[in-house]
């Protein structure tokens, strides 16, 4: 079976739509036909700064809420990435394959630093993609299902295995971006031509607030002038962002729904969407709240997850070592 990994940031309390729709749900789906590696990867969170206490409780409901979402933990593997000590091992030895120019041209880090004053920047946000390709590269990873946004960090892990390839002989499967069709991008529902984003929360559906709160932020989205509920990314991205998510929602088709809603107003597709929205997320923190009753129980599960991952990590860096030239351990 192919394999499969992926990631998430402990970083918000809540998932929001965006990662639902662009990445987490190709997560639940791959698990059938894959040999799945899902992980919560907090040595990414401390990228940027982190309160400890609150990231051990975002760690243990960001597994929480992968499990609510249908990640079975008897199919898939389920962890914690810091784990898994070989994720850092690896990332290092990454680095000094990675030019600095190279690294330099990532565009989220470039977004990101922006948005900080130059001295709270860390080296670790310039080297968060190094590390990225060393979550991928140690479990030969076929295919890496992400949104849009992270098109450009797949590259780079994908020249980083083969130049290592190249120079150390075979030792890394090139792995493929998974992006899906439609949903690959999330509009912010206040800013349709910004990704949804939790750095700026304003126009962003969280999958754990109130179901109210979601109607509310569905029902004040910005739209355009004209009435007809058609999907048109050009010249009305605030519509075709509503019609985009009701549509992965529902799976009911975009020119279906177009059809549905002819002569209707926009306030109608918010209202309907929202109820569709409370009826997704209502379940949903019921399952997650489960979870988070039994934290000795979930942390078993990803205590038995990161056992897997290591059998599997351990030996690719032990190849990766070897070719580099370390003498070898005790
Ligand atoms: N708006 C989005 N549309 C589609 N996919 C998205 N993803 C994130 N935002 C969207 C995908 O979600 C997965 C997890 O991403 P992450 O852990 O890197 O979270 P993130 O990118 O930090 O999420 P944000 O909200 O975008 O945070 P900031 O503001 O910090 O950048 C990834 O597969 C990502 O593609």
């Amino acid at each position: 079976r192919p394999r499969v990994l992926s990631g998430i940031q402990p970083t918000a309390d809540s998932f929001h739509l965006g990662n639902y729709l662009g990445a987490l749900r190709e997560w639940v789906a791959m698990q059938d036909e894959h040999d799945a590696f899902y992980c919560v990867v907090d040595l990414h969170a401390i990228t940027v700064e982190q309160d400890p206490a609150q990231l051990r409780q975002r760690t243990r409901l960001s597994a929480a809420q992968l499990l609510a979402l249908g990640i079975d933990p008897d199919r898939s593997t389920l962890f914690v990435q810091s784990h898994v000590p070989e994720h850092a091992q690896l990332s290092w030895v990454l680095e000094c394959q990675t030019g600095f120019g190279e690294a330099g041209r990532m565009t989220q880090f470039k977004d990101k630093s922006a948005r900080q004053e130059a001295e709270h920047v860390s080296v670790g946000l310039f080297t968060y993609p190094v590390l990225q390709a060393a979550d991928i590269l140690l479990y030969q990873a076929d295919a890496v299902p992400v949104g849009e946004d992270q098109r450009q960090h797949l590259e780079l892990t994908r020249n980083l295995a083969q130049r290592f390839n190249s120079r150390y002989g075979a030792t890394f499967t090139v792995p493929a971006a998974h992006i899906p069709k439609g949903t690959a991008k999330i509009y912010d529902l206040q800013d349709p031509t910004a990704k949804m984003s939790k750095s700026v929360p304003a126009g962003v559906v969280e999958l754990m607030e109130t179901p109210k709160r979601s109607a509310k932020k569905i029902r004040s989205a910005v739209t355009d002038l004209e009435r007809e509920i058609r999907y048109d990314v050009d010249n009305k991205p605030g519509i075709s962002n509503l019609l985009v998510i009701y549509s992965a929602l529902t799976d009911r088709s975009i020119p279906e729904l177009e059809a549905a809603y002819e002569g209707k107003g926009y306030g109608d597709l918010k209202k309907d969407l929202g109820e569709v929205v409370v009826e997704f997320a209502t379940p949903f923190q019921e399952k997650v709240h489960g979870y988070l009753d039994d934290p000795a129980e979930l942390d078993k599960v990803l205590h038995r997850g990161a056992e897997r991952a290591r059998e599997v990590a351990s030996e690719t860096l032990r190849t990766v070592f070897d070719r580099v030239g370390f003498l070898p351990p005790m």
